[in-house]
């Protein structure tokens, strides 16, 4: 049992890695550095993350010893920590950083949600070569927009072993937001194994991380709450499809601890606050797989800003962070009391942990975690679903299953599609410039029969009383800065062979497909509809991804968009920067393997 291996792993030591503010005395970044931008409870807090501001940063990537677990072993870092130091930028400067490599092997930064353009988006391959083993590469360009953004590594596995940190862009005029203090919260994903060795094993065994398979005991609550026949026709359902309704995310706390800013759930991040004090955090999920539900248990959080763009205020008791989204928001605790920042893997096999506090050493309790999630047949592309047409549902998925076997061609589920999305208002004058035809093969398990809108749900595993922030709640602050309608449509779909650990956009591996060629100019809208069982934070870089979420003209600005299992939505995308951009699943090991492509604007 999975709670058994936890017990086991040895208790977290802190270790003091944090060299605060060694980079700035130490590291050479001297030239244009505004302390003064910077009041003194953020230079002097203890347990602080190192800041660099100014318009000119030297980074050095290096490998550094690290113990989150109570090994020791090393991580590949930017400027000695993990996360990296925080930087932190002025919106209308032009900054300079200048990446020098000390590893064996290439390396890269790529700045997660920043307009440069192409040739410094640091994606090797596309952007540019790389950064070989003692080179220095110097990255220069305008900074033309402002929020909570991150910069990570864009070379093989390194973003999974300690090369993240997050990225402040301070707005040119006074900030919309107003707030008292702020801190950055980094949520990420450590594992003592080679991240080679994960994928390998996922490769093998795709629920390698998964033990949380459903056992007899389950079996009787179940048949006591749903019936022996509703409860058979499910669990042979699943089997037949090949799934567990446990799997939630790949990876899971079998290997990983979840870190917050950099420590362990024992090391207890603290950050303090006046009681009455508006206090900005500015969360990051900088992890490689680990898609988290964030709380602070008797302390409502107001959400004001969604991958670095301002949104309507809206207050909730919770929400989910996908990987590489960004959410800032406000929380004002009256008490002088302790408060535990909370966010729990999607999965519930751990949880990363901060707290908030009017005194260092105040702790609170930390909450047991939440029941797992079950996928459902929303889930699963199939729609809405009773306990009077689990019979119907069964005999679909025993027909999918049995064509799967012998290889037989679906047809043209692409049909169905369009016809059972009467929710989703695709404009008028669209013509589909992709008709996704897909069929099962090696590469696709799964076509969701009837892919749902699902904007108005964060997804499952929560309880009913919370408050929950769903994508339709993320109304832009500011009205959009293109408002023509999208001349074409791209529809593509998400897929992946869940046992062979093959991810795709379309059935068609990275190394398998075209690029997606956008005219310089154009106005386009991506459709996803998401075939398979897992959630895809699909990242387009260089662009926006403007949500349509039910806002018009106040579409939220995202580079990150959480795509559920069965669900089909769509966002906007003005074509304004040429150059070769990467379009990815964001959970590092499937964009690893396959969920890939160029989109090339010209
Ligand atoms: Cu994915």
């Amino acid at each position: 049992m999975y709670g058994q291996r936890n017990s086991e792993k040895r208790p977290a030591r802190t270790v003091s890695r944090r060299r605060f503010v060694q980079g700035l005395v130490a590291g050479g970044v001297i030239a244009g550095l505004d302390l003064w931008r910077w009041p003194a409870w953020v230079r002097g807090a203890d347990n602080q993350q190192e800041i660099l501001t100014g318009n000119q940063f030297a980074l050095v990537v290096e490998q550094t010893a690290i113990n989150f677990t109570g090994y020791r072993t090393h991580a590949t870092t930017v400027n000695g920590s993990v996360p990296g130091p925080v930087l932190r930028w002025r919106e209308g400067d032009t900054v300079t950083l200048s990446v020098t490599n000390r590893l064996s092997e290439m390396t890269s930064i790529h700045w997660h949600g920043i307009r440069t353009p192409a040739n410094m988006d640091g994606v090797p391959g596309l952007s540019f070569p790389g950064i070989a083993p003692n080179e220095t590469f110097v990255y220069q360009f305008p900074v033309r927009q402002s929020g909570t953004y991150w910069y990570h590594s864009h070379s093989h596995f390194q973003e999974q072993i300690g090369h993240y940190g997050p990225l402040i862009i301070d707005p040119l005029g006074k900030d919309p937001i107003e707030y008292d203090r702020e801190y950055v919260v980094m949520l990420s994903d450590w594992t003592d194994e080679h991240p080679q060795t994960v994928f390998s094993n996922l490769k093998q065994q795709s629920d390698y991380y998964n033990f949380q398979q459903r056992t007899l005991g389950t079996f009787f609550s179940d048949v006591r709450k749903n019936g022996l026949g509703a409860t058979l026709s499910e669990r042979w359902m699943w089997n037949r499809m090949n799934m567990s309704p446990t799997d939630i995310l790949d990876v899971s706390g079998a290997t990983y601890t979840y870190l917050l800013n950099g420590q362990p759930p024992d090391a207890n991040w603290t950050a303090l606050f006046r009681p009455g004090e508006r206090v900005r955090l500015r969360f990051i999920n900088g992890s490689s797989m680990s898609i988290f539900d964030v709380r602070i248990p008797n302390l409502p959080m107001t959400v004001v800003q969604a991958d670095g763009n301002a949104v309507e205020p809206v207050t909730v008791d919770e929400f989910r962070i996908s990987v590489a989204e960004t959410y800032d928001v406000i929380v004002q605790p009256q008490e002088e009391s302790a408060y535990t920042i909370f966010a729990q893997a999607e999965d519930r096999t751990g949880y990363a942990r901060g707290t908030l506090a009017p005194k260092t050493g105040m702790t609170a309790p930390v909450p047991p975690m939440d029941p797992r999630p079950l996928r459902t047949m929303v889930d699963m592309g199939m729609g809405h679903t009773s306990g009077m047409n689990m019979e119907k549902q069964s005999m679909k998925a025993e027909t999918a299953t049995a064509s799967h076997e012998h290889g037989m061609d679906m047809g043209d589920t692409s049909s169905t599609h369009k016809s059972s999305m009467p929710e989703m208002q695709l404009g008028t004058e669209t013509a589909n410039s992709s008709p996704a035809k897909l069929r099962l093969s090696p590469e696709v398990d799964n076509i969701a029969e009837m892919p749902t809108e699902r904007l108005s749900t964060a997804g499952e595993g929560f309880p009913p009383e919370r408050r929950v922030l769903a994508y339709s709640d993320l109304r832009a602050r500011y009205r959009g800065t293109d408002l023509r309608p999208p001349s074409r449509e791209i529809e593509l779909h998400l897929t992946g062979n869940m046992e062979r650990f093959i991810w795709t956009f379309d059935g068609k591996l990275f190394s398998d497909a075209e690029p997606i060629r956008l005219t310089l100019g154009e106005r386009v809208r991506i459709v996803l509809v998401n075939d398979s069982m897992m959630e895809h934070p699909i990242h387009l870089h260089g662009l926006w991804s403007e949500l349509e979420n039910g806002h018009g003209e106040f579409r939220p600005y995202k580079h990150t968009v959480n795509v559920k299992p069965g669900e089909r939505l769509s966002y906007l995308v003005s074509a304004d920067t040429p150059g070769h951009w990467a379009f990815h699943c964001h959970l590092l090991y499937h964009m690893e393997a396959g969920m890939f492509r160029t989109v090339i604007v010209s």
